[in-house]
């Protein structure tokens, strides 16, 4: 039987920002450093446009003015000796924007000292975003929950946006909240993504269905729940924050769910989330639901 197409990969949706440009004082000479240049840098942002084609609204991409700004106050900022590492500091910034997939940075020096007539120079370097993540799984429906579970953990690992991904120990947990239903096989898996979340929601969703999931009573039973708990860390630039209620992050009830806190400690004893203001050990949670529910898989 003939193998079925390899479907093409699509290219990717690009914000170009081209031309933004500041006076700056970077460069090896001692001269460069104190009567500066013009540098001019044009970015290329790997965006999911389609969310914001769709609605018009701003909060759905990424407002390429701030990206702009960043830019410029990088280019005229502290004077480094490299701009390599002017480039790097610029595709850092843009990445710390959690819809930004990857960045091509090309940053121009035009007026380099060269010592011969040129026309001009440039550094280009392209980075990706890259981040960890913690997605919980969840399923009491069908012939072998437990097993429903390890095979979404390996479709997940095959996804081209998740990387080194690693699966906590199964736990048995009664049911919270919802109808009457079975008991829960629970699990966490951390991973490394490129994906913007609502990307990788979007990847949640299609395994859940491929596992025969419909979206059904709020809290009923399932074959397969994926739920999306924490992106980035938590504290730093490349955590992702949000309050739209399509998706809530960090997982506006991971805080108090023992059949999440509990896997995820045994895979990460230092693991941390993020409760309002404060960054908390998973741990110090942990301690706070006890009599869930909530077993290792005999
Ligand atoms: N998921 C729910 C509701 N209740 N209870 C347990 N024990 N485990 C779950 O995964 C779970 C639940 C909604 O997603
Ligand atoms: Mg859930
Ligand atoms: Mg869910």
């Amino acid at each position: 039987m003939p193998e079925a197409p390899v479907p093409a990969q699509r290219r990717p949706d690009l914000i170009t920002l081209t031309g933004v440009s500041a006076y700056g004082y970077h460069g090896v000479l001692a001269s460069e450093k104190t009567d500066g240049q013009e540098f001019c840098v044009d970015l290329a942002l790997e965006v999911d446009l389609s969310r914001a084609a769709a609605s018009d609204d701003l909060a759905h991409t990424v407002n390429y003015a701030e990206v702009a700004a960043d830019a410029v106050a990088l280019l005229a900022g502290p004077s480094q000796d490299l701009i390599e590492t002017v480039a790097g500091q610029i595709a850092d910034a843009t990445l710390t924007r959690p819809l930004v997939e990857a960045v091509e940075v090309t940053l121009h020096k035009p007026h380099a000292p060269v010592g011969v007539p040129f026309g001009d120079v440039t550094v280009r370097l392209r980075r990706e975003r890259d981040v960890p993540v913690v997605i919980a799984l969840g399923a009491n429906l069908g012939a072998d929950p437990a097993d429903a579970v390890e095979r979404a953990a390996e479709r997940l690992s095959a996804h081209p946006g998740l990387r080194e991904l690693v699966l906590s120990p199964l736990f048995e947990t009664d049911p919270v909240g919802g109808p009457e239903q079975p008991v829960y096989l629970n699990a966490v898996a951390l991973a490394r993504t490129s994906l913007a979340p609502w990307r990788l929601l979007a990847a949640l969703h299609a395994l859940e269905a491929d596992f025969g999931r419909t979206r059904e009573v709020r809290w009923g039973a399932r074959t397969l729940d994926l739920d999306l708990i924490q992106v980035g860390v938590p504290g730093t630039p490349s955590e992702a924050v949000s309050h739209d209620p399509e998706l809530t992050l960090p997982h506006p009830r991971a805080r108090e769910r023992g059949f999440v806190l509990a896997p995820w400690h045994a895979l990460d004893p230092e693991a941390a989330l993020r409760v309002g203001e404060e960054v908390v050990p998973v741990v110090e949670l942990l301690a706070s639901v006890s009599g869930q529910g909530v077993r290792p898989r005999a």
